[in-house]
């Protein structure tokens, strides 16, 4: 069986608690990591949990003809409240491939097409709350207003009035909260007095899930009872059609389970990304003013100007400011993998069907061998089209691989490529000198205390581009 190395500081009992203690488990674990070599482990009392942190390694596990995505026990746990929709569905779950086959056309090109006009309206809100602030603003969290509302609206016709209040919306609360204690349940249940510890908030986490349920209800009740309502959008599509082959419909739990799993997966991963992104820009004045000018060459001087469907597509350079963004921090830093059958990993490490083996995705987007010796240093040239085209396949997985990969993923990069041009164009941003990267683990990671100074800024260029084919994209 696998042998493997573990950091220092073992202990009795709770194993490598210590290691990869929380609130901060990933950026723990990446710096426990540091010098154990290609793959390692962690022991939580009786539960082992080896991670891979090499790009060799790595790109072996994306080979769908040997490895398949697995469910890690944190995930396990967090079906308790996301059940088998498609990020916690098992891959030989029959209810992943039919709700997969079912929701791939909500996600087309084409889709975001149609969605493009809510991603708009919702920027517009964003402008107006920050236009009315005075002082620097808090980025992320208004940034999670947003993309809440996007997913919300764009999928469900649903808004939660988001900008209204500057607080957290209470369902994003309930829910987080909600998934967070699934998490705890995994973590606990592997220790002594586990149980007894999450006796503790037991009636909180009874309210906060019978406040979600309510909410989920209601969401699909007003569809139900709204006959002229989209059957295109994802919550029409999961109301309405059936399997083009077997005929077969998503049943109503599994519909429930769909919409807390889009909710959370469509809000925090990209709010998470384009406060990544703003923060490296904003530190770099050339890449800043670099992106400045796309943005002005594509919408002109205009300052009313939006960028239409089309024009998102010719963002190259704020587009790599993304990606690179995603390279340094991707926003859902790991996923787990496991062998079809009984294998052998890097020619020396057995796997048996049970075993898994969780991708430390900032460790291998950092990898030196891959990125040089700028590895650590966010440039966006990193993603050229010709650098891009050198690298090898799966060295680079910020939305994951295969048939499990992200289907939001066009989503998430239109939304935030969008929104990013937007605000480019629209203000001068002035970063804190004195802000250190923080960063924040909740169910995703997220820049801690973040903020920017904002003005009115005269875009610069003149007349709009004219419509210039744009660079073919490239596959990760
Ligand atoms: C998915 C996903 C993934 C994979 C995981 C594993 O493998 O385990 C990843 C990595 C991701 N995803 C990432 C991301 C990032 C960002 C920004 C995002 N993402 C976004 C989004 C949006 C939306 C709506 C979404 N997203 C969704 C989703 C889903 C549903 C899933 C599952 C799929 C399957 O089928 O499995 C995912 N995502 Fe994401």
């Amino acid at each position: 069986h696998l042998d493997l190395p573990h950091p220092p500081g073992r202990r009795p009992v709770i194993g490598d608690l210590l290691t990869v203690r929380p609130p901060r488990p990933l950026q723990n674990l990446l710096l426990a990591g540091e010098g154990l070599g290609p793959i390692f482990e962690i022991r939580l009392a009786r539960q082992k949990m080896v991670f891979v942190q090499d790009t060799a390694l790595a790109r072996e596990l994306c080979d769908e003809s040997r490895f398949e995505k697995k469910l890690p026990p944190g995930l396990v746990a967090l079906r308790e409240s996301a059940g088998d929709g498609l990020f916690t569905a098992y891959s030989d779950e029959p209810s992943w491939s039919l709700a997969h086959d079912l929701l791939r056309p909500a996600f087309t090109k084409e889709a975001m097409r149609r969605y493009h006009d809510v991603m708009n309206a919702v920027c517009d809100e964003l402008i107006t709350y920050w236009d009315a602030q005075d002082g620097p603003v808090d980025v992320s969290p208004a940034l999670t207003k947003m993309t809440l509302e996007t997913i919300g609206r764009t999928s469900f016709s649903t808004t939660f009035d988001s900008f209204a209040s500057a607080h957290e919306h209470p369902f994003v609360t309930a829910m987080v909260q909600s998934l967070r204690r699934g998490q705890r349940r995994g973590a606990l249940a592997a220790l002594p007095g586990g149980s007894l510890l999450l006796r503790r908030g037991a009636k909180a986490f009874e309210q906060h899930r019978a406040y979600v349920a309510t909410t989920l209800d209601g969401i699909v009740r007003s569809r139900i009872a709204d006959a002229d309502s989209s059957t295109s959008d994802l919550l029409g599509l999961m109301l309405h059609s059936a399997h083009e082959q077997s005929g077969e419909r998503l049943d109503p739990v599994n519909i429930r389970f769909q919409i807390n799993t889009f909710l959370v997966a469509g809000h925090e991963t990209t709010s998470g990304a384009l406060s990544f992104a703003l923060h490296f820009m904003t530190r770099d004045p050339a890449v800043l003013a670099r992106a400045q000018a796309e943005v002005d060459a594509v919408l002109g001087s205009d300052p009313t100007a939006v960028p239409a469907y089309e024009q998102v597509a010719k963002l190259r350079y704020v587009r790599r400011c993304l990606d690179e963004a995603l390279r340094l921090w991707p926003t859902a830093p790991a996923f787990t993998r496991g062998p079809r059958t009984s294998t052998v990993l890097g020619g020396r490490y057995p796997m048996r069907s049970d075993d898994w083996a969780t991708v430390l995705i900032p460790a291998v987007h950092r990898d030196p061998q891959v990125w040089g010796e700028a590895a650590e240093t966010y440039d966006p040239d990193h993603f050229l089209p010709a650098r891009v085209r050198a690298r090898p396949a799966h060295t680079y997985f910020p939305f994951g691989v295969g048939e499990r990969a992200c289907i939001g993923r066009q989503f998430a990069l239109h939304e935030a490529v969008f929104v990013l041009a937007r605000l480019l164009h629209r203000y001068d941003m002035t970063p804190d000198p004195d802000y250190e990267l923080e960063v924040s683990e909740r169910l995703t990671l997220m820049p801690v205390a973040f903020r920017l100074g904002l003005s009115r800024r005269t875009p610069g260029g003149g007349e709009a581009s004219p419509a210039v084919e744009p660079e073919p994209e490239v596959a990760e």
